[in-house]
């Protein structure tokens, strides 16, 4: 029987890309390195998770020539991370990113029907609390018994670690939950770890390969706890 349900928070509990996008320009442009990313460029950019990693990679495809990417450069995209959560956080507190369609509404009520639910994200602490408190509120804890991301689960999606974790704190078997998820690489982390995943896919992930997926939906708006305990018997 269905227990708990995990969610990525990026692109599934909120479109929250757009609102990254644009601090990671607010940072290139604050630190004067002349970097300037539009969406088509960051949709590729995206399949490589986590800020920093992104980043780094970017930094490998403009600069192949320079190939110790030792202490300096680290230092650079540290620094760079920091301006970019700062602008990221106080987008989400000014209100730019919203819950996707049906989120909040399947919360409560997956919430009032004594599930268990949990977050396994790659992204930072500080971006969770921004958003969850503007979205759902100060008491947002109440709902999210278990929360792993960037700080708790250093290997980022398509590792399972961070899934295998919320998993362990949760103490509850894969085969009693269900995992959301936006993208191709957070599906891959959740079925690594076993987990049965329903896909919301958005602008910038409708063209992963979702195989694997017990559904592919265009959002969870109207999607009620009974059809999700329906769909989970179905995947056992
Ligand atoms: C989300 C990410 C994150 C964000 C940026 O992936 O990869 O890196 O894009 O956040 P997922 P940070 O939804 O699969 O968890 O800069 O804090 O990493
Ligand atoms: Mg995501």
């Amino acid at each position: 029987t269905l227990q708990a349900l995990i969610f990525d928070v990026d692109g599934t509990l909120a479109d929250t890309e757009l609102a990254h996008l644009a601090a990671f320009n607010q940072a290139f442009a604050q630190e004067g390195i002349g970097w300037q990313w539009d969406v088509p460029l960051y949709t590729q950019l995206l399949e490589v998770s986590g800020g920093k990693e992104r980043m780094l990679h970017y930094w490998k495809q403009v600069r192949p020539d320079v190939t110790d990417l030792g202490n300096r450069v680290q230092a650079t995209i540290a620094r760079l991370h920091e301006l970019k959560t700062a602008a990221y956080e106080q987008a989400v507190r000014d209100g730019a990113v919203q819950l996707r369609p049906g989120v909040l509404a399947l919360i409560e009520a997956a919430h009032a029907e004594g599930l268990r639910l949990a977050i396994a994200t790659t992204t930072s602490a500080v971006n969770i609390v921004a958003l969850l408190r503007r979205a759902i509120g100060p008491d947002w804890q109440r709902f999210f018994t278990v929360v792993e991301d960037a700080s708790t689960a250093p290997r980022k999606k398509p590792d399972p670690m961070v899934y295998q974790q919320t998993l362990a704190r949760l103490a509850v078997p894969a085969a009693a939950c269900l995992a959301f998820e936006d993208s191709a690489n957070g599906l891959m982390a959740a079925r690594t770890a076993k987990l049965a995943t329903i896909v919301t896919p958005n602008d910038f992930t409708a063209h992963h390969d979702f195989t694997g997926a017990l559904r592919v939906l265009p959002d969870l708006a109207g999607v009620s706890v009974a059809q999700l305990r329906e769909w989970h018997a179905q995947s056992t």
